[in-house]
């Protein structure tokens, strides 16, 4: 069956179709010349915990095998998801499609697996393609020659992992999952067929919630005190409803159990059963008995002076966030140690040169700005991803760009780079004409973002909206299905230049009729132009 026959046309918005004549045609006669393609996505990873990103918390942690990408490659300082969630964007990277156009609106709701991934245009092409980890979406891997996936959300220790090999069935791996997906990586880079080019897509599960650190970083930054956002302490005053409404404050959500791993509380009071004991409790329930006992050498003194201290309102919101950070710092680390090391492998296999290594995350993060962790918002902290690119051939050292990008960009970009025609349904635009640091004229002028997971885990309402360089424009709509929610239909206006941490709602306030009026027209033209069926 020819797959491209059943992707449904849409017409795309001009800001959008002008890149696409930079697709080149048929595959390129010289294979070996060819770029390799291997892209990172962390799952979670905020850009403000990359140094090369510069913001205050990443200067106490530094990650320097991620910023040895960036001050060879390009660093993209306003690149965003199109629905910050794990499995919409992972749905966007294959297919390059909006949500409502691949399906994947929701956390749980399936990807259209009629839709043509860019992996299988790839392997067409001759590339040998594989994946790694953190898969998620509820269809097989699709248009791979090496797979294997972690089962869901994952684990931090001792994983399973299903490939090939072992026949479809999950089987578990002892170790911790971000070392193991570098492993399977290399493995796959060992074994493959090497007259061919290879796109190798590395999905870590880190530094997803629970944020487990491991072993060896048990300890680690555990005498630094990181500052908090400024935002740590917002009131929402001037915002619609769901940012008071949300459930993902480090305050009133996070679980001193289950999140912050104070497992002694477990049988002493003030014991709550929603501090989710059973989670950790599986956590830790699968380890092998040495690193149960490393990780009880870590936590338990530290857990029992705590308790304690009795700590109560500030005091104790203060040593939340800060366990919170330093278990995620943690993780990053992990991370970026395992960065290094495939970089290694690629330099000592004499690949960096022809391969395009792309560091980036399935969406941003919050680390306590407006309260909050996890995602979802169009606010800044999750809208926003970060996202590197290394390729010498192509992309000039240290540069960086601001021209709007997005995650539907990123398989029209491996197509281009191997020289395979787009499919005209495609609705993302290569970056190859930002490789050299200039924003060709002609780019997108702003970008269509869409949230649908309401009700769900953490009560963030639907949303769309659309960003330019400067403004935003956010539509919270839909009925209240939680708790005391109501239905609603709201806006929020926000200038960037002015107001970087989107405190001030400018919506309805005298003189800004006209920048209103225009972003209003440019929403308006996303949902007419992509048909979105929702808002
Ligand atoms: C789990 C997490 C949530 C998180 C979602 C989505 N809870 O449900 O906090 O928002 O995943 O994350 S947990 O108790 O299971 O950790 S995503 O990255 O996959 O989109
Ligand atoms: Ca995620």
């Amino acid at each position: 069956m020819n797959k491209m026959k059943t992707i449904t046309a849409v017409v795309l918005p001009i800001t959008l179709m002008n890149s696409a004549c930079t697709v080149k045609n048929a595959p390129k006669e010289d294979k070996v010349k060819t770029p390799n393609i291997v892209y990172i996505m962390t799952d979670d990873h905020s850009y403000q915990t990359i140094s090369a990103y510069g913001h205050p918390l990443s200067q106490l942690a530094p990650t320097p095998n991620i910023d040895r990408l960036a001050n060879e490659g390009i660093l993209f300082r306003q690149a965003f998801v199109e629905n910050s969630l794990s499995t919409p964007s992972r749905a966007c990277l294959m297919t390059g499609l909006y949500s409502h156009q691949n399906g994947q609106r929701q956390l749980g709701k399936g990807i259209d697996s009629t839709k043509t991934f860019f992996s299988e245009l790839l392997q067409q092409a001759g590339y040998e393609t594989a994946v790694v980890g953190k898969w998620h979406m509820q269809c097989e891997p699709k248009g791979f020659d090496y797979y294997n996936i972690l089962w869901d959300q994952g684990e931090y220790y001792n994983p399973e992992f299903k490939s090939k090999e072992t026949n479809g069935k999950y089987v578990k791996e002892e170790g911790y999952a971000t070392t193991l997906i570098t492993d399977h990586s290399i493995e796959f880079l060992e074994q493959r067929d090497k007259s061919k080019p290879f796109c190798l897509l590395v999905h870590h599960k880190a530094p997803h919630r629970n944020w487990m650190p491991e072993p060896q970083y048990l300890d680690l930054y555990e005498d630094i005190e990181f500052p908090k956002p400024e935002t740590f302490r917002d009131d929402y005053a001037t915002r619609c409803s769901p940012a008071h409404t949300q459930d993902m404050t480090i305050d009133k959500t996070m679980t001193l159990i289950y999140d912050l791993k104070v497992y002694e509380l477990k049988d002493r009071p003030p014991y709550n059963k929603e501090w989710n004991v059973e989670g950790l409790e599986q956590s830790l329930d699968r380890m092998t008995p040495s690193q149960l006992k490393t990780w009880n050498n870590a936590y338990h003194t530290r857990n029992e002076n705590f308790i304690g201290q009795n700590l109560t309102g500030d005091e104790l919101l203060n040593w939340k966030y800060q366990r919170y950070i330093k278990d995620y710092l943690r993780c990053i680390k992990s991370i970026d140690d395992q960065v290094g090391r495939l970089i290694a492998y690629l330099e000592k296999e004499g690949l960096m040169d022809n391969t395009l290594i792309v560091y980036t995350s399935d969406q941003g993060f919050y680390m306590g700005e407006h309260g909050w962790f996890d995602k979802r918002f169009m606010y800044e902290e999750s809208f926003r991803t970060p996202l590197i690119m290394h390729y010498p051939k192509a992309i000039k050292a240290g540069v960086k760009v601001d021209a709007l990008v997005q995650n539907i960009d990123y398989a029209p970009t491996f197509l281009s780079l191997a020289g395979v025609d787009k499919p005209k349904e495609m609705s993302g635009v290569s970056l190859e004409p930002l490789f050299g640091g200039d924003k060709p004229t002609d780019w997108r002028t702003d970008l269509y973002y869409h949230y649908y997971d309401y009700p769900a885990i953490h009560s963030v309402r639907r949303h769309d909206g659309v960003r330019t360089d400067r403004y935003k424009l956010i539509h919270f709509y839909g009925e209240g299905k939680m708790a005391n929610d109501k239905d609603i239909d709201c806006n929020e206006l926000y200038d960037l230049q002015e107001d970087p941490h989107e405190l001030n709602n400018l919506y309805g306030k005298g003189g800004y009729e006209k920048i209103t009026a225009e972003l209003q027209t440019a929403l308006t033209n996303y949902r007419t132009k992509l048909a979105v069926d929702e808002y």
